[in-house]
């Protein structure tokens, strides 16, 4: 079976988990981190990757975004995150990068403020990807506005699953960063997301990101 690496307050690793539950993909799923088990995620994976993924043959996947690519081939033609329709899959392309810039960003931040001393932050980069973290979510507010998910559905696509695994990240990473009042839909969108059962199996639950101060 399948081995999903990596811990689930990764969002990247999260995205992966639900999605592979809603294509009806089975796996293990082995909570290895990059940082308090690293020596460990190491023997997996020399590059330290998370979300890894471990194939039937052993050979080692990285990124999400590729991760995800060979799920939807594994689920083809059964299932898929992803519309066909050229332009519907170029919208949801569009939601999934703003949604990971935004993860992107978020991890940055935490990175800088968690893994560097002090005395070597450097607030001009800390200030510059803050813009980078509110751009992405104002854009995906607007997106999520004006092309409101059908919540009563229950199919997610991978662009929802994306943004409410990036919302609820950033939120309870960096609460201070992006206003719940400022966003209504993503919040409502993640509320309603975060009930799934599917979200519920995979709560994002793990050591965080040590800190040197
Ligand atoms: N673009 C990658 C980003 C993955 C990523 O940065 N994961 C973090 C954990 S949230 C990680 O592996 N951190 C350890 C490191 O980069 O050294 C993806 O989509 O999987």
């Amino acid at each position: 079976m399948i081995q999903l690496i990596g811990m689930l307050d990764s969002p990247y690793v999260r995205r992966v988990a639900i999605s592979l539950r809603l294509l009806g993909i089975p796996f293990e799923h082995r909570a290895v981190s990059v940082f308090s088990t690293f020596e460990q995620f190491r023997q997996i994976n020399p590059v330290v990757k998370a979300p890894s993924l471990v194939c039937d043959n052993n050979e080692v996947l990285m990124d999400s975004s590729l991760i995800l690519d060979y799920a939807e081939a594994i689920a083809y033609p059964r299932k898929s995150l992803m519309p066909s329709n050229l332009s519907e899959r170029q919208h949801t392309l569009r939601i999934i990068g703003l949604a990971l810039a935004a993860c992107e960003k978020s991890i940055q931040i935490i990175y800088e403020r968690n893994l560097r001393p002090n005395e070597k932050q450097h607030q001009p980069w800390i200030d510059r990807v803050r813009g980078q973290v509110t751009a992405a979510y104002a854009a995906l507010e607007k997106e999520f506005k004006s092309n409101p998910p059908k919540s009563e559905s229950p199919i997610l696509m991978q662009s929802d699953i994306t943004s409410a695994v990036a919302w609820q990240f950033t939120q309870m990473m960096l609460p201070e960063i992006i206003s719940e009042d400022e966003h209504p839909t993503l919040r409502a969108f993640s509320e309603k997301a975060e009930l799934l059962p599917e979200f519920l199996a995979f709560p994002p639950i793990g050591p965080g990101v040590p800190t040197q101060n």
